[in-house]
């Protein structure tokens, strides 16, 4: 969504998670990590969404989505960044209503890296790191307590989001920043997951009506809705 606001074109490749693509060496020699998204620009090779963006905001954009604004909208990059995301889809896939997914899928995730590990020496140490995220993640999920802790605490981002667009029509003010689109993928995935989507269900809502907004955006709609390259089994589910 950034690249498309900041109206910058790349070639995209889509690293299917679900089917552990980015698990693959190829992908693993590239993002240590070995997770979504990468950026590949000439010589250089950046993961994590934030240094992406920077990065692409900075060098082809004159800090027009990040950079220039203020010192409060920077602060609601980290927050928004920080949204427990995954921990919160798990808890619906695995452990909520919707059970599409087992805690085996953790343990699936765990065995192949270390699987991975040992057929490819030079790439060892990354996944006996990812296999630690994975044990370290589903013992998280396993701990009703912390997945209560998480939840209430994004609870209370949500409604800061709420007054914090209360009288603005994106986090800065007038101009749409980092921190919306950021926002845009958070909600998102809240309303398709049925959780702490309380303000959606309110047309009159201010959480709802900034969402309606953010879903109106060219760079949304594209993203999120019409992208041709997204598989049907990948694409959000918004009632
Ligand atoms: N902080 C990172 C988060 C990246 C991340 O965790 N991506 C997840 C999907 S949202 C992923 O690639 N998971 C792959 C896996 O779990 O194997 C960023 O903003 O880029």
């Amino acid at each position: 969504m950034a690249i498309e606001e900041l109206q910058l074109s790349c070639v995209r490749e889509v690293v299917d998670i679900t089917k552990n693509a980015s698990f693959e060496p190829r992908y693993m020699q590239l993002n240590p990590r070995g997770v979504v998204p990468t950026l590949v620009d000439g010589e250089q090779v950046l993961w994590d969404s934030r240094a992406i963006v920077r990065y692409l905001d900075q060098r082809y954009a004159n800090g027009h989505l990040w950079d220039a604004h203020a010192e409060e909208t920077k602060a609601w990059i980290d927050r928004l960044h920080k949204f427990p995301l995954m921990l919160l889809s798990y808890s619906v896939w695995v452990l909520g209503k919707r059970g599409e997914k087992s805690a085996d899928i953790l343990a699936d995730k765990v065995g192949r890296a270390y699987r991975y590990a040992e057929e490819n020496p030079e790439l060892a140490d990354a996944y006996r790191r990812k296999a630690a995220f994975f044990e370290t993640f589903a013992k998280e999920l396993g701990d009703a307590q912390h997945v209560a802790s998480a939840i209430e605490t994004s609870r209370i981002v949500l409604e800061q989001l709420r007054e914090q667009v209360r009288a603005r029509r994106w986090i800065a003010g007038d101009r749409i920043s980092f921190a919306d689109c950021i926002a845009a993928s958070v909600l998102s995935r809240l309303v398709d997951l049925g959780l702490l989507d309380f303000w959606y269900r309110d047309r009159s809502d201010r959480l709802r009506a900034y969402f309606d907004r953010l879903r109106g955006r060219d760079s949304y709609r594209f993203v999120f809705v019409g992208d041709p390259q997204i598989p049907e089994h990948l694409r959000l589910r918004l009632p």
